[in-house]
């Protein structure tokens, strides 16, 4: 390296002196090409001190997303039109059901259209616990039903007649969180602290 840096100075002094005339590079001259040539090489380890960082983090990346694909694998996921689902079978309250979810790299259920809600039914249908099961809905402002996992309001709704109740209604404050009935898929406001089965849907298929 340091001899091709010389000749490549030897050059620019010929080039200078003999063909355009100019005055050759100066101690001076050559103290700033010393001291660019240190910046530069600076700069070189730092960018390679930058890589070996970013190589030890995309290291790390992939290790956390083999023990979640591996954790994932573990679970009974169901396939459905390219989403998964978990059916939780822990009865818990429905922040719990939504914590549980996220931890095993899902969220609680959103449904988008009557089929994902039709095929849901069958699902909770089949499980020997006749009870309600956590959806991913909720009104933190009251009357103002959204799903947790985008925070979009409900554009597609499934709840069973006189629900949720009207925000006149003197149970709206409580009943913030909505749950479907294994027997029929329909939807209810209920108390989020009660305790119930939950299910988790992904946007990934380790599969
Ligand atoms: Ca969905």
């Amino acid at each position: 390296m340091t001899s091709v840096l010389r000749f490549t100075f030897f050059v620019v002094c010929v080039v200078c002196g003999t063909v355009f005339s100019l005055p050759c590079l100066t101690n001076k001259s050559k103290q700033d090409f010393n001291k660019a040539r240190n910046a530069l090489k600076s700069l070189e380890n730092y960018l390679k001190s930058q890589a070996n960082s970013i190589k030890y983090k995309v290291q790390a990346l992939d290790k956390d997303m083999t023990s979640m694909e591996e954790d994932f694998k573990r679970r009974q996921w169901i396939k459905y039109n390219k989403h998964c689902y978990y059916i939780g079978d822990d009865s818990v309250r429905w922040t719990d059901a939504e914590r549980k979810c996220r931890e095993i790299g899902g969220y609680l259920v959103k449904i988008d259209d009557s089929s994902e809600n039709n095929w849901i039914k069958q699902q909770i249908n089949k499980s020997s616990r006749r009870t309600n099961f956590w959806l991913g809905s909720t009104d933190v402002v009251n009357g103002d039903w959204r799903w947790i996992y985008d925070q979009t309001q409900l554009s597609y709704k499934n709840f069973a007649s006189s629900r949720p109740f009207p925000t006149s209604h003197s149970y709206s404050n409580s009943y913030n969180c909505i749950g479907t009935h294994y027997s029929n898929g329909k939807w209810y406001d209920l108390p989020c602290q009660n305790h119930y089965l939950y299910v988790c849907e992904s946007n990934f298929c380790f599969q």
